[in-house]
């Protein structure tokens, strides 16, 4: 028999519930129980498209809204060889943001519905397990202000937590809610234990295709 495949594990969360500091506490765990694991983030802004986004983002630059969601949609295809390989190679994947922040993010816009959103992300790779980190506005004052970037402002990351509530709801995709209002090690207890599972399933399972 060939390698078994690693799993494709993706952390979502509207901006500041934590996600980077438990992908990267994930993978650390992971390696440490001898299991090879790898961080990624999307944007991805060291490519061509991730500059263009970083520019965007940083408001240095404006971008029709049909056109940014495009582009961001297109930094996570060009990375599917790359993470294709990987995970036939036996590595799992920890994902700091995948699609599900591109449908939220652009569908808290005027004008855009769910749908339209979800389009150009039909058929990626599927996640085995995406974790929601939940947290409300009020329980995060503490962790600091929004930073400059487009986007963050409370008003319009309570349009995007709403579009998240919406995209959990789909029983295609293996949503676990996480309440990150925790400390940080207890939400990264749960965060490894559901990931642990979900390597074991997928070692014996083909990659899905997103929404397909
Ligand atoms: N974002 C992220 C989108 O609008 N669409 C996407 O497809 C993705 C992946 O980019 N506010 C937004 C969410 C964030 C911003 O993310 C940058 P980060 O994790 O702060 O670098």
């Amino acid at each position: 028999m060939g390698v078994r495949r690693g799993a494709l594990i993706v952390l979502e969360g509207v901006d500041r519930a934590g996600k980077t500091t438990q992908c990267k506490r994930l993978v650390q765990a992971l390696r440490d129980s001898g299991k090879e694991a790898e961080m990624m983030r999307f944007p991805d802004r060291t490519t061509m498209i991730g500059q263009l986004i970083s520019s965007y983002l940083e408001k240095k630059s404006n971008l029709e809204d049909h056109t940014v969601h495009l582009l961001f949609s297109a930094n996570r295809w060009e990375q599917v060889p790359l993470m294709k390989k990987k995970l036939e190679q036996g590595i799992s994947l920890v994902v700091d943001r995948y699609a599900f922040s591109g449908v939220a993010f652009t569908s808290a816009k005027p004008g855009f519905s769910l749908e339209w959103c979800q389009n150009p992300d039909v058929g990626l790779p599927k996640p085995d397990l995406v974790m929601f980190l939940q947290v409300n506005p009020a329980e995060v004052a503490g962790r600091g202000g929004f930073g400059d970037e487009r986007y963050e402002t409370s008003v319009f990351q309570r349009a995007v937590q709403q579009k998240f509530e919406q995209l959990i709801k789909d029983p295609s995709v293996n949503w676990k809610v996480i309440d990150a209002a925790r400390s940080i090690e207890d939400v990264h207890t749960e965060i490894k234990t559901l990931s642990e599972n979900a390597i074991n399933i997928a070692e014996n399972q083909p990659i899905g295709e997103l929404w397909k």
